[in-house]
């Protein structure tokens, strides 16, 4: 959440620096803001609301065309989304300017010491008080970098802060604590930004910063220290993706173009990971196997769409593996003193790397002698680089604010997590995790028939625009992906949707069923076991009473059609995977409903990407 760009070099740093925010602007839209160091003074506009109103105001009110700049795009924590509290923020003497990601905790004692001392502030943001404690330090002679190693030191909380002085022309200084930085390296240029898509234009080198760093770039320098002003190690990398995957690329969302990039991302996050030898190979986990086989307990970790994916986790790696797996979300795992400790794997799953909550919850883990590995789709980010394992997705990146083809690939990720443990804990045999791989490097061709077949989806959804609440239910894995269909629902469309275990409903919710309530139900493939046909009562029971059903079940499964209303069919897979399968129309469903409703579905209300504050 909020976006951030800074920028030294020859071009003109507000095109780069709104360029940059462009990109970023799917980690929050509340207001939008630049800084560009003019002539000993500062250009400073923003504006409320989406990049495009900050936009219009440089249209008519044009900054100084120099080659010094930082932006800002905000979701707010605190104070209204409005103009004034749009950032950069200005010190008293309006010499320095600063943005931020993050909470500043011990904000409201700042202020009070500031206003003691005659500081007026103009905001209600934490943010404001960083501003003037730079602006208090310069104005005592300090450089800008000396005075942001000052005003650290004073801060409690998690920030990134990115600041220019209007004395220091040609110089940005940056400081991490718990929120995203990474430097983006060109040639007589770099940057500063929360994510590498901000300057991916420009340059794909980039310099990875740990926590508690400060970086100081110029035209053709990068420093980087530590709070206390030593020299602090950075590792430069190679980002493998370029513009195009920031792109649209002809779609109309950016989400859209994700649904149907999923083939693709499935297929990258299994590459390479079973060898023709038979055997999974996961060669970023560096935990040895005899400690992964005395493993007791595993406790996923995870928050919004990722918490699905962990649950789904939990039934694959508890059936395959037979070791105890919870799921908890990680907003409230650090809080309710969890017993993990040495016998304990804590996985943890996050698309952005970044997720405030899931970070404390693995520095907690960790502090208790947990082994923690981590699900994720960026490289470099915070949460694998505390980890002691890794798997990337290799998604490429997200933009669209709902999660898509963070998902799936996560699902994709976390069976191989279960089955490589059941190899090493050999609680599978070769050929049955081969019959299990086979059939999973299957599921990217199927995803792309459900695309190539998804009329019948789209139709509906633009059938249903009127309704005011949607159900849905699913049993086994097909709960969590009941939960994430109505999540997708309620980020997309602002509609009533929730997801139930389809045996729970006589205990409760069958009471919401009306006359015409779409109900989407998952049905497991007929198996062996009486699940299949559990689910398909549950559907008579709230077609009995009135329900609209709109069921997913397996190709040839010719046992629903008599009670279905709309019938999905999805391509046969084993039941624990169907979740890869299922989702895919009520993904494509929410986007629809949501386009037809007239809403921006890459930038929905409220929400932002990567949530970076707790
Ligand atoms: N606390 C600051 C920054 C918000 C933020 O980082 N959101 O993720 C504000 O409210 O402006």
């Amino acid at each position: 959440m909020c976006g951030i760009v800074g920028y030294v070099g020859p071009r003109s740093a507000r095109e780069v620096v709104v360029g940059g925010l462009r990109r970023l602007e799917y980690r929050g839209y509340d207001s939008a803001g630049v800084a560009i160091v003019a002539d000993g003074r500062i250009d400073l506009r923003k504006s409320a609301g989406k990049l495009a109103n900050l936009e219009a105001v440089l249209a008519e009110h044009p900054v100084a065309e120099t080659g010094t700049g930082i932006g800002h795009t905000r979701w707010a924590t605190h104070g209204a989304p409005n103009d004034v509290n749009a950032h950069p923020h200005l010190s008293a003497s309006s010499r320095v300017a600063v943005v931020h990601n993050g909470i500043i905790e011990n904000f409201a004692a700042l202020r009070a010491e500031l206003q003691a001392e005659g500081i007026t502030f103009h905001s209600e943001t934490d943010t404001e008080v960083a501003g003037q404690l730079l602006g208090r330090e310069v104005g005592r002679g300090a450089t800008l970098i000396e005075a942001m190693r000052t005003v650290v030191g004073r801060l409690e909380g998690a920030f990134t802060l990115v600041a220019v002085d209007a004395q220091e022309p040609g110089r940005v200084v940056a400081a991490r604590r718990n929120s995203p930085l990474v430097v983006g390296l060109g040639d007589t240029e770099n940057f500063v930004a929360s994510d590498v898509a901000a300057f991916i234009e420009h340059t794909r080198e980039a310099l990875e910063l740990g926590q508690d760093q400060i970086v100081e770039i110029t035209a053709d320098s990068v420093s980087v220290t530590d709070f206390a002003g030593n020299d602090a190690p950075t590792r430069p990398y190679h980002v493998d993706w370029d513009l195009s995957a920031a792109e649209k690329g002809g779609y109309d969302w950016f989400m859209r173009k994700e649904i149907h990039e999923q083939p693709q991302a499935v297929a990258d996050t299994l590459l390479g990971r079973y060898t023709p030898a038979g055997a999974l190979k996961l060669d970023e986990i560096r935990i040895d196997e005899a400690e992964l086989r005395s493993i007791e307990k595993i406790v996923i970790i995870a928050a919004g769409t990722s918490f699905y994916a962990g649950m789904v986790a939990k039934y694959a790696i508890e059936h395959w593996c037979r070791v105890a797996c919870e799921v908890e979300l990680a907003s409230e795992f650090r809080y309710r003193d969890p017993i993990v400790g040495k016998g304990t794997l804590v996985v943890a799953i996050s698309q952005s790397g970044e997720t405030a909550d899931t970070l404390q919850a693995i520095r907690h883990a960790r502090e208790q002698g947990s082994k923690v590995l981590a699900i994720c789709n960026t490289n470099g980010s915070t949460i694998p680089r505390e980890s002691d394992a890794v798997i990337y997705t290799h998604a490429g990146p997200e933009i669209g604010v709902a999660s898509t083809k963070g998902f799936t690939t996560q699902l994709a990720a976390c069976y191989l997590l279960g089955l490589y443990l059941a190899q090493v804990k050999g609680t599978k045999f070769g050929d049955e995790i081969a019959a299990i791989m086979a059939d999973l490097e299957g599921v990217p061709d199927k995803i792309q028939r459900l695309l190539d077949d998804s009329q019948v989806i789209l139709d509906l959804a633009n059938r249903l625009t009127d309704r005011r609440s949607i159900l849905f239910l699913g049993r086994h894995v097909g709960y969590p992906a009941a939960l994430e269909g109505a999540l997708k629902l309620k980020e997309l469309a602002y509609l009533h949707a929730e997801g139930f275990a389809a045996g729970e409903l006589k205990h409760g919710p069958i009471a919401l069923i009306e006359p015409g309530l779409p109900v989407f139900v998952v049905v497991p493939p007929k198996g062996r076991d009486m699940l299949h046909d559990k689910v398909v009562s549950n559907i008579q029971e709230v077609r009995a009473r009135g329900a609209r059903t709109i069921v997913l079940a397996e190709e040839d499964d010719t046992s629903v059609a008599d009670y279905a209303d709309v019938l999905i069919p999805l391509p046969k897979v084993m039941t624990i995977l169907q979740p890869l399968l299922a989702i895919i129309p009520l993904q494509l469903f929410a986007c629809e409903i949501a386009t037809a409703l007239g809403h921006d579905v890459d930038q929905p209300r409220n929400l932002a990407k990567s949530v970076t504050v707790e």
